[in-house]
C-alpha cells in the first residue's frame, strides 16, 4: 500500500469451479494473492485496501447453509482470525466502491477464472475502471501492484518458510511411499496412490498434477496407465501443499530396484549437475549461470559418453545440451509452485531481462540475482525425446555437424528420463535444501526401493 498511496486495491479470492456441474465442484483453492494477503481461502471473497485500510468482502452464509455445511465462523471472529479491520457482507461491497470519493483508480491483479474475472471487470467499470495489461502498460497502476506483490512474495520470511519445511516434509514422506510402492508387475498408477495417499494422510494436499509415469521423456506426462517392467525408470514428479505453500520434487528410481549400467552412468551423471548448481544457490549469484553451469557439468558427462562431440563451452553456447536437456534448471516457489506464474514473467526476470530466443535457454522461467530468502527449485534432467532428435530445425544441423552422435545416444535407449529436483532456501550463507531428507544419490534410491 505504500507504493500505491492514493490507489485502492482490489484482490479476489476467486470462485469454486465445477468440476462437471456447479453442485460438484472441483476442490476449492483462493489465489495466491489473496492467499498472501489474507492467510485464508475463502471462495469469492474480495479484500478491499485503501489508506492503510483492509476490508474483507464475503459471501455471508444463508440458514440452510448450516444445515449442509455446519456452522460458519461468524463475521466478528473470521475479523479477529484474520487481522482485517472490517468483514462484511459482499452486497456491501459496491457501495463501498462507490464511496471511495478521493480513490478514483483502483488497482487490480488478473484472477484466472472467468466468472471472477467478469466480476471484478463490472465492480471496476463501475467506477470508470477496466482491468489493463500490467505486462506491457508501464504506467498502469496494476502494474505497480504487480511489482509491489513480487517484491514482497520474492523473498519468503520465517513464517513462510516454516510453511515450506511442511510442504517438504509431505513431499518426502510422498516420495518414500512412492519408491516403496514401486514393484513389478503393477501400473503407475500404484505408485501414484501410494504418494497422494501419504499427502492425504499427512493434511496435505497436492500442489500441482503429478507426473508418476515410466515415461519420463514426456515432459509433463500425467498418464499413470504404464505396467511397471523391471528394466523401467520410474520418474516421480510429486509435490505436497501445506496451508497454500507448495513443495515440488523429483526423483527417478529403478523399478527393479537396481539401475542398469547405462541408467546409472546418466542418473550420476544428473546428480553431478544438480550438486553443482545447488551449491551456487547463493546471494548475488545470477540463476541463467546457474542453470548455463549445469548445462556444462551435463554436457562434459555427455562428451565423455561420446553422445556429444565438441568443445564444451562452446556446445553449451550453442545450445547442443538442449537436445537432451530442454527445459530450465528450475523456478522460484512459494504459494504457486512456479511462484506468481500467474504475472508472467514479471516475477521470474528481473526488470531489464527476457527470455532468450535460443531451444532450451528460452524456456528458462528465471533469470534474477538471487538473495537471501528465496527459495528456488534446482531439476537439471536428461531425456531422449523423439519430438526433439527427429526436428530438422532443432536437432538438424547438430546431426549433419556431427555434434550428435545417435548412435552412441542408443545404447541409453532404456533411460528414457531422469530429473532430480530439490527446493532450496538462498540464505546468507550455504544453501539450504528443504527437501535433503529424500535419498537421490543412486545408492541411496536403491536401498530403498530394495527394502520395500
Ligand atoms: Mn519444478
Amino acid at each position: 500500500m505504500e507504493r500505491l498511496p492514493d490507489v485502492g486495491v482490489l484482490t479476489f479470492a476467486g470462485g469454486m469451479r465445477p468440476r462437471n456441474y456447479a453442485a460438484n465442484p472441483l476442490e476449492y483453492r483462493a489465489n495466491s494473492h489473496f492467499m498472501y494477503l489474507t492467510g485464508a481461502s475463502i471462495p469469492d471473497a474480495v479484500l478491499w485496501m485503501r489508506a492503510g485500510r483492509s476490508e474483507l468482502f464475503i459471501d455471508v452464509p444463508d440458514e440452510d447453509d448450516a444445515l449442509w455445511h455446519g456452522p460458519s465462523l461468524g463475521t466478528e471472529a473470521l475479523r479477529a482470525r484474520l487481522g482485517v479491520d472490517a468483514v462484511q457482507p459482499m452486497e456491501h461491497l459496491q457501495a463501498a466502491l462507490d464511496s471511495a470519493g478521493d480513490f478514483d483508480r483502483i488497482a487490480s491483479l488478473p484472477t484466472p477464472d472467468p466468472q471472477t474475472r467478469q466480476r471484478q471487470a463490472s465492480l471496476l467499470m463501475r467506477r470508470g475502471w477496466s482491468p489493463t495489461d500490467f505486462e506491457t502498460d508501464p504506467e498502469s497502476v496494476d502494474r505497480t501492484l504487480a511489482l509491489a506483490m513480487v517484491e514482497a512474495r520474492l523473498i519468503h520470511d520465517e513464517g513462510a518458510v516454516e510453511c515450506l519445511r511442511r510442504a517438504a516434509e509431505g513431499t518426502a514422506a510422498a516420495h518414500l511411499a512412492g519408491m516403496r510402492a514401486t514393484r513389478p508387475g503393477l501400473t503407475e498408477h500404484a505408485v501414484r496412490g501410494a504418494m497422494e495417499g501419504a499427502i492425504l494422510s499427512a493434511g496435505m494436499v497436492t500442489s500441482y498434477p503429478p507426473i508418476v509415469t515410466t515415461r519420463g521423456e514426456i515432459l509433463h506426462n500425467n498418464l499413470h496407465h504404464h505396467t511397471m517392467k523391471d528394466n523401467d525408470l520410474m520418474l516421480a514428479d510429486v509435490g505436497a501443499e501445506f496451508e497454500g505453500w507448495a513443495g515440488d520434487v523429483t526423483r527417478t528410481w529403478p523399478v527393479s530396484g537396481t539401475f542398469t549400467p547405462t541408467q546409472r552412468a546418466i542418473v550420476d551423471l544428473v546428480l553431478e549437475a544438480q550438486l553443482k548448481a545447488i551449491d551456487m544457490v547463493r546471494p548475488g549469484v545470477r540463476y541463467r549461470d546457474i542453470h548455463l553451469e549445469s548445462a556444462r557439468v551435463l554436457t562434459q558427462g555427455l562428451v565423455d559418453e561420446g553422445i556429444l562431440r565438441g568443445e564444451v563451452d562452446n556446445l553449451v553456447e550453442r545450445g547442443a545440451h538442449a537436445l537432451l536437456f530442454p527445459h530450465g534448471v528450475g523456478h522460484i516457489i512459494g504459494l504457486d509452485v512456479h511462484d506468481m506464474e500467474d504475472l508472467g514473467d514479471l516475477a521470474g526476470y528481473e526488470s531489464g531481462r527476457s527470455r532468450a530466443e535460443q531451444f532450451g535457454l528460452g524456456y528458462l522461467r528465471l533469470d534474477r540475482d538471487l538473495r537471501p530468502g528465496m527459495m528456488v527449485t534446482i531439476e537439471p534432467g536428461f531425456y531422449i525425446v523423439p519430438a526433439i532428435l527427429d526436428d530438422p530445425k532443432i536437432a538438424g544441423p547438430f546431426v549433419d555437424d556431427k555434434t550428435l552422435d545417435r548412435g552412441a545416444l542408443a545404447r541409453f535407449e532404456d533411460v528414457r528420463g531422469v530429473r532430480i529436483e530439490d527446493d532450496v532456501l538462498c540464505t546468507e550463507g550455504a544453501p539450504e535444501v528443504l527437501t535433503a531428507s529424500i535419498p537421490k544419490a543412486a545408492a541411496e534410491v536403491e536401498a530403498v526401493v530394495q527394502g520395500r
